[in-house]
């Protein structure tokens, strides 16, 4: 029994995830249809969990081998929800050759690559004796259920893993050198640190000589960019991070972006290309960036938050994006 799904998912507590399947298969790898597989919500934290049909769900196999729940539900609370699916089959000892069970203990069990065929264990079949083994299979699915936009994310890499199912997001459309894309953008925090990315598809797995990230943070509820903000600045062609602050009134004369690099270097970031699982690719910009009580050259209060970011994509205005734009602006992200 091979577990069709991922067996480790991430969502929103209360949400629904995407629910278990399993497929049997003889041990000549060809699909058991008919067999029985019993599916088991053995842990979900708080109240609402549930699977359909409801625990322990009894499924049997289609024509393709495959037994899938129609739905899983996260409970309400925070913390590992499993599923465990299991079923019976039998190997033929010294025979290159196994079938699952139609239920526990005896027959009759399905037939696979051998006709006509129902019997028990240690059963003589065509005036040859088998002997029979049961086997029990299981496979074990866990969805870790997260407060939205609440968690910590892994920005060492450039690599969207799974944390980041539990980031609020934010759709936006990026400017690429060849048209408009659909993004997003996504941020959460824990108890000591915020968390941002942003994720562009892109056609082609080319990196692009021009490629930066650079996001810009108020505590102050200010609508429009001022002195003292915090910029911070990922290059994605270079992998370098820089914490930086806004410098108004400061710039040299014919220079538009006026940031000072803090002292306090604070936070980190990296880029990559990721490949998706159907072969098309996406940038991924990730960074992270310490809560301060006390830094002026830092976001000061956690409690509310204004974000905007610029994103250059290749060279020109055609690969220039601002968000939520124009520059200067900021959407409250923390209210
Ligand atoms: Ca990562
Ligand atoms: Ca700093
Ligand atoms: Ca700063």
């Amino acid at each position: 029994m091979e577990a069709l799904q991922p067996v480790n998912q991430v969502g929103p507590v209360g949400s629904d995830v995407t629910p278990p399947a399993v497929k049997a298969t003889d041990e000549g790898g060809l699909p058991v249809k008919g067999a029985r597989v019993t599916f088991n919500l053995t842990q979900s934290p708080g109240t609402g969990g549930s699977i359909d049909p409801s625990s322990p769900a009894v499924l049997l196999t289609d024509a393709n081998g495959i037994a899938q729940l129609n739905q899983w539900h996260l409970g309400d609370a925070t913390g590992d929800n499993i599923v465990q699916a299991s079923g019976y089959g039998i190997a033929i000892k010294g025979e290159a050759w196994t079938s699952i069970l139609g239920r526990e203990g005896i027959g009759p069990f399905v037939q696979s690559s051998l006709t006509n065929w129902t019997g028990y264990p240690d059963m003589t079949v065509e005036g040859f004796r088998f002997p029979l083994e049961l086997v029990r299979d299981n496979a074990e699915f866990i969805a870790f259920g997260c407060d939205e936009g609440l968690g910590t994310a892994d920005v060492t890499d450039g690599v969207k893993d799974a944390s980041w199912d539990c980031a609020n997001t934010e759709p936006f459309i990026a400017n690429l050198g060849g048209g408009k894309k659909d993004a997003t953008f996504y941020w959460m925090r824990d108890g000591s640190t915020f968390y941002f990315a942003v994720s562009i598809p892109v056609d082609e797995t080319a990196s692009e000589k021009e490629n930066i990230f650079t996001l810009y943070l108020t505590d102050t509820g200010n609508a429009t960019l001022t002195e003292g903000d915090d910029v911070l600045v990922l290059d994605g062609a270079a992998q370098s991070f820089s914490d930086q602050n806004w410098a108004e009134g400061k710039c040299p004369k014919g220079q538009s972006f006026c940031a000072f690099v803090d002292e306090d270097q604070n936070g980190d970031g990296h880029f990559q290309i990721n490949v998706n699982p159907d072969g098309s690719a996406f940038y991924f910009y990730e960074l992270k960036h310490k809560l301060q009580g006390d830094a002026v050259e830092d976001i000061a209060d956690i409690g509310r938050l204004a974000a905007a970011f610029t994103l250059r994509i290749g060279k020109g205005a055609k690969g220039n994006t601002e968000w939520p734009g124009p520059f200067g602006e900021y959407e409250q992200i923390i209210p």
